[in-house]
């Protein structure tokens, strides 16, 4: 076989020069452009220019590298078309038969602060996606390398029988993807700069209003058999940098493949287990908490979580914020709970012991973020950054709503709250900003006692926390309460307290806050405003 031929450009340097190593040990030769080919070099390893072989110098700051025949027509042709050879032939220009490429590094310029249009628009990549193109449409004949997780199987296959068909095709498709997201991330970000952005001076930065999601390039992790109802096809995709401690970086250890609303339902459980720092269990049904609790272990905040709401929890989503071990397993089955999946940052092997003979739960193991202590994660920096409602031909798109509280607690009625009605009240303020709207919530201890979602009137959801703590057999005397807007009328709250309530947080913010307050005191409780409303549709 002839000797192959690889082109490597690369913007992010990291492991290139080990996998270039690797190719050379195969017999490769390498080709490269500026700034790695000096590296290469200074690696010690053979490497061509691409100047040389163009005989032009990089040109226009770099701005022209690699746009020229001898590139592109090394990357073109086709192997098996004899009139394609013989004009390679005939100008004397190689084959390119691997092409390993990143571009230059638009999302992370524009998400700086100080980036200016010039800035961005030199970070505008046009060389690496013509010869990306170039390669993905010849892919048959060349392979090209986008993502630096495909170096494994590109070198196996290279050490092995070669480069096989369905991996080329694969790389192919993945570039395809690669430079449509970035063309529309370019779009984007034009888009959404300021008006009179393209007046700036060169030293004026200018902002696009949602830099954030630039970043976010979306691959396909995994179709599903369905969607929400069987009748919807559905997928599941992944951010190329999600946030750390987030749930797609989920490990499943044991289960059935996971479906459309266990990935919805495991989610909202993760988010909100995240936001405790003692030991602490959710339970989620329908993507709302039907049970959370703190404990001192985890089988307390289990025991605890579960007595909330057991009949809802049936069939319900568990998540953990600490590494789970056989105990919680056997609580689990002692209850003969039934659990669609649970989720913890690990389970020992006696836990995985424990759930072995069931084999369709769905075990998965998340990463709380790259801490080694999981104590030391940061509640705030482990969250999803942005939200996205899908309309009617639009999307809405949000910052996420992350933070708990905003500055000082305001306590507005004649009664202070107790520190022990405090405690209570902030684990029921971090509970309810994961209900649904209008959200009403009921704690004590560091448990839930009644949780009312998702009503289209505040006082229902009042009314049915309640009477889901009746069912469940436990009593809201000197329960505190959390609302996650403003009780826009006296009567909600009187329904709290008339269920055994003792004090409450909420937004505040009403036009009848004095009229509430006024309640409060009518009704010897202790009233505290956050001033962060926590709304969830
Ligand atoms: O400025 S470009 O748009 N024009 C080109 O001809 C070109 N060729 C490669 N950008 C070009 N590249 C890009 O340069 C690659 O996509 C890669 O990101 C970068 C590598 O440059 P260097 O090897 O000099 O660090």
């Amino acid at each position: 076989m002839s000797t192959l031929t690889a082109l490597l450009s690369v913007s992010d340097k990291t492991g290139i020069v080990e996998f270039a190593q690797a190719l050379h040990a195969q017999g490769i030769k390498l080709l490269s452009t500026g700034g790695t080919a000096k590296l290469l070099a200074s690696a010690g390893l053979p490497v061509t220019e691409v100047s040389e072989i163009t005989g032009f110098p990089e040109m226009l700051d770099g701005r022209v590298k690699t746009l020229h025949p001898r590139v592109h027509g090394g990357l073109l042709a086709r192997r098996d078309v004899p009139e394609h050879m013989a004009a390679l032939k005939e100008h004397g220009i190689g084959t390119i038969d691997l092409l390993i490429i990143n571009l230059y590094p638009f999302a992370q310029a524009t998400a700086k602060a100080d980036c200016t249009l010039d800035d961005a628009i030199e970070n505008i990549d046009i060389g690496g996606p013509a010869m990306l193109r170039a390669a993905a449409k010849n892919w048959q004949d060349v392979a090209v390398v986008i993502d630096p997780s495909d170096y494994p199987q590109v070198l196996a296959e290279l050490k092995g029988q070669g480069l096989q068909r369905a991996t080329k095709f694969k790389l192919a498709k993945k570039v395809f993807a690669h430079t449509a997201a970035y063309d529309g991330m370019i779009t984007n970000y034009l888009t959404a700069l300021e008006a009179g952005a393209e007046e700036k001076t060169a030293e004026v930065p200018v902002r696009a209003e949602y830099p954030d999601v630039f970043n976010l390039q979306l691959s396909k992790v995994q179709g599903m058999r369905y969607g929400e109802n069987p009748h919807q096809s559905a997928a599941f995709y992944k951010e190329a940098k999600p946030v750390e401690g987030t749930l797609s970086q989920w490990t499943q250890i044991q289960g059935k493949e996971l479906s459309f609303n266990n990935i919805a339902d495991a989610d909202a459980a993760w988010e909100c287990v995240k936001a405790f720092d003692l030991p602490a269990c959710v339970i989620v049904k329908h993507a709302n908490p039907c049970g959370v609790a703190v404990g001192a272990t985890l089988l307390e905040a289990y025991e605890k979580a579960l007595k909330t709401d057991p009949t809802s929890a049936f069939g319900g989503i568990m998540a953990f914020n600490r590494p789970v071990d056989a105990d919680v397993i056997e609580a689990i089955n002692a209850h003969k709970q039934f659990v669609e999946v649970a989720m913890a940052p690990a389970f020992t092997p006696a836990a995985r012991a424990a759930y072995a003979a069931k084999q369709n739960v769905r075990l998965l193991e998340v990463p709380l973020s790259k801490l080694s202590n999981p104590l030391d994660f940061k509640r705030e920096s482990s969250a999803n950054t942005l939200d996205f409602k899908r309309v009617g031909g639009g999307m809405l798109l949000q910052s996420a709503d992350t933070i708990d509280i905003v500055g000082e607690l305001k306590v507005v009625t004649k009664l202070q709250p107790t520190a022990q009605q405090l405690e209570d009240l902030r684990f029921a303020w971090t509970v309810a900003r994961f209900v649904k709207s209008n959200a009403i919530v009921f704690c004590k201890d560091g448990m839930t006692f009644g949780v009312g979602a998702g009503q289209m009137s505040r006082l229902d959801s009042a009314r049915i926390a309640s009477i889901k703590a009746q069912a469940a057999g436990l009593s809201l005397a000197g329960t505190a309460v959390a609302s996650d807007a403003f009780f826009p009328f006296r009567d909600g709250l009187d329904v709290v307290v008339d269920a055994g309530a003792t004090c409450v947080i909420h937004p505040g913010g009403s036009m009848r806050d004095e009229e509430v307050i006024a309640a409060a005191d009518e009704r010897g409780i202790a009233m505290v405003l956050t001033g962060t409303r926590h709304f969830r549709h």
